[in-house]
């Protein structure tokens, strides 16, 4: 198999990420791209243009990083990083589909704030975006019980949400009364898995 990403995308690290925690990396070959030009390496690979893209080994590419993952799992025999029972299976997995709309979200705005000349910010959307990640904050901080004793696919997705946050809108005070997702925020930087996808050309 092989992933096309860019080494500033979290939405990429994130199948980075789980592709290590799955145990796949002895069949992954990592490749990086850049993206928003039309001789980037990821347009002869994906039309749109976007990472993370898979190439299986039969060539087909996969897009959209959650499918990516839905790919990534059945290829794994691992037993600790997905939830093995029904109930809990889904459970996580909806959580991660909320958690996951909050990261490209947040990935967004980071993208708007770094990239865009500020004449061209819209402070009522940006509210907007702003609101429904202290929305999906504080859901997930609430339901935190359920999942705070594991690490699965929806830590990783908060990981990257927390890091993103911290890095580019120090400001916004999302630690606050989120004791659980802070917790859950510094064991993830620990991880091997989130050491060895740091952004190492930076
Ligand atoms: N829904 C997509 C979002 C992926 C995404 O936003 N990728 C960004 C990098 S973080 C990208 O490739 N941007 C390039 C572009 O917009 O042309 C997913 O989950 O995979």
């Amino acid at each position: 198999m092989k992933i096309f990403y860019t080494v500033t995308s979290p939405i990429a690290r994130k199948c980075r990420i789980i592709s290590r925690e799955l145990g796949l990396m002895d069949q992954m070959e990592e490749v990086i791209t850049t993206t928003r030009s039309e001789d980037a390496l990821i347009m002869d690979h994906n039309p749109n243009g976007m990472v993370p893209t898979l190439e299986t080994n039969e060539g087909f590419k996969i897009v959209e990083s959650m499918a990516i993952c839905n790919y990534l799992e059945k290829q794994s025999t691992s037993k600790e990083f997905i939830p093995q029972d029904e109930k809990s299976y889904w459970q996580i997995y909806a959580l991660d589909t909320i958690a996951s709309q909050t990261l490209e979200s947040i990935v967004s705005r980071a993208r708007e704030k770094l990239y865009k000349p500020a004449e061209f910010h819209f402070p009522a959307g940006i509210k907007h975006e702003q609101r429904r990640s202290t929305r999906t904050f504080d859901l997930l901080e609430k339901q935190s019980n359920a999942f705070s004793n594991t690490f699965n696919k929806l830590h990783v997705t908060i990981g990257l949400a927390c890091l993103v946050l911290d890095n580019v809108f120090p400001d916004e005070k999302w630690k606050e009364n989120r004791k659980n997702l802070v917790e859950i925020y510094e064991n993830f930087k620990e991880r091997e898995s989130f050491l060895d996808t740091v952004n190492k050309t930076s």
